[in-house]
């Protein structure tokens, strides 16, 4: 939990020094964020939680998979997902849910049709399952 502190406050700098031109992006393609072994690109433009990911796949990443990122504290789409199975939340990279920040109640499933996951939700900034055909800004993870 500590090291998505730290890398909030990395990228946070990250933008800083960006601005100024003289950004370190590591081994990450243009416009991606070096942080340990990964890249990240955050996206402004809204998407359907679908649209996000595919978006991220097609670059060969996936959806974000940390609580509480965002240099805007807006709506931002994770990589959460219950469509599957209600109730049954997973990471869309395959990895396995084993930190949860859930903003109480939620998850709610509120008109049993909420089956994607927000962030920034909340006094606390936490998480909200959410229609997944809204459209949020979103951040894309990979390997390097
Ligand atoms: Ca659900
Ligand atoms: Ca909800």
């Amino acid at each position: 939990y500590c090291a998505v502190i730290h890398f909030i406050t990395f990228f946070g700098g990250c933008i800083g020094v960006e601005s100024s031109g003289t950004l370190l992006r590591g081994n990450c393609p243009m416009f991606w964020y070096s942080y340990g072994d990964r890249c990240y690109k955050y996206v402004a433009t809204p998407m359907t939680w679908g649209n996000a990911e595919l978006h991220c796949v097609s670059q060969n990443a996936n959806l974000m998979l940390i609580q509480n990122f965002d240099p805007a504290e807006a709506f931002t789409w994770i990589g959460l997902s219950d469509a599957q199975e209600e109730g049954g939340w997973l990471w869309s990279d395959g990895t396995k849910v084993d930190f949860q920040a859930w903003d109480p109640p939620q998850p709610d499933n509120w008109d049993g049709d909420e089956n994607c996951g927000n962030t920034n939700f909340g006094i606390n900034k936490e998480w909200n399952d959410f229609p997944c055909r809204h459209t949020y800004s979103f951040v894309c993870k990979s390997h390097k």
